[in-house]
């Protein structure tokens, strides 16, 4: 399905940060006091179910007051103009790329507004909390918990996008940190099968002397201005 990308963007939470969605390592990766690693985890699920409850329902809530800003609709701009060539792979659950107008978006650690069964594995839209242990909508268990992938789970969709990163000419990586695998390593991975690589972020990331080039500054200025010239076009469309 992915025979003719040609180019891969690898998102982060810093594409979300301008648009009022906290980054992972703003105030040190806490969360009330607590480290998302620490959060984030099958573990704490089965630990401390309604903490961890409340931590995606807090961010699920919050999907509702914020926007997409001009890094994702640059994204949707290039997919309008070269359709399957471009692939969006992002380590952010929030819905900003869709909303945005992007079609083609891989989410490898899951999507806030999904919920799993882990009694009947079926996946559901949810815009509700989870924390009330709602009754799954197929099998009556009240075993919902959030479509994310936690610390320890792995990553959703890892055959294709490796599948899609060993033809790719160019490898992008927008807004993240380069803290967290496997997606630190993509970068390194397209490479070794010949991908010219880029990385725009607010300030070099951990990962920024792996990449053949390397912008820096806000991504609703940098990706719009990259996605320009990479049309071809300079200047505002
Ligand atoms: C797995 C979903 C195996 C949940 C998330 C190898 C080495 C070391 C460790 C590991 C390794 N392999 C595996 C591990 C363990 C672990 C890991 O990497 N730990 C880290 C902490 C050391 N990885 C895992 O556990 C992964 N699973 O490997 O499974 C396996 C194999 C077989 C069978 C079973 C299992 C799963 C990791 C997924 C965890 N889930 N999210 C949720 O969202 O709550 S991770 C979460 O943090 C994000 O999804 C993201 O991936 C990650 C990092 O966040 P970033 O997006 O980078 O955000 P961050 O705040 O860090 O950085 C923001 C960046 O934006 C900054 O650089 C900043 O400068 C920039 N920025 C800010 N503002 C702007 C900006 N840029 C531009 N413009 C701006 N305005």
């Amino acid at each position: 399905m992915d025979r003719l990308v040609r180019i891969v963007v690898l998102t982060g939470a810093g594409i979300s940060a301008e648009s009022g969605v906290p980054t992972f390592r703003d105030a040190e990766g806490l969360w009330h006091g607590h480290r998302v690693e620490d959060v984030a985890t099958p573990e704490a699920y089965d630990r401390q179910p309604g903490l961890v409850h409340r931590f995606y329902d807090e961010r699920r809530a919050a999907l509702s007051s914020v926007e997409p800003n001009d890094a994702h609709r640059a994204l949707a701009r290039l997919e309008d103009a070269v359709g399957d060539e471009l692939l969006v792979v992002t380590q952010n659950i929030d819905d900003l790329h869709e909303r945005g107008g992007s079609r083609r978006v891989l989410h490898m650690h899951g999507r806030l507004r999904s919920a799993l069964c882990r009694g009947c594995r079926r996946r559901f839209e949810w815009t509700g909390t989870l924390g009330d242990r709602p009754p799954c909508p197929r099998c009556g268990r009240r075993e919902l918990r959030p479509d994310v992938v936690w610390f320890g789970e792995l990553p959703y969709e890892m055959d294709r996008i490796h599948d899609a990163l060993a033809r790719v000419e160019l490898f992008v990586s927008v807004g993240t940190s380069g803290a967290v695998h496997p997606a630190a390593g993509f970068v390194l991975y397209a490479a070794a099968h010949g991908a010219r690589t880029v990385e725009l972020n607010l300030v070099p990331s951990a990962g920024s002397h792996l990449f053949d080039e390397a912008r820096h500054g806000p991504a609703s200025r940098l990706v719009p201005a990259w996605v320009d010239e990479l049309l071809g076009r300079v200047g505002p469309s």
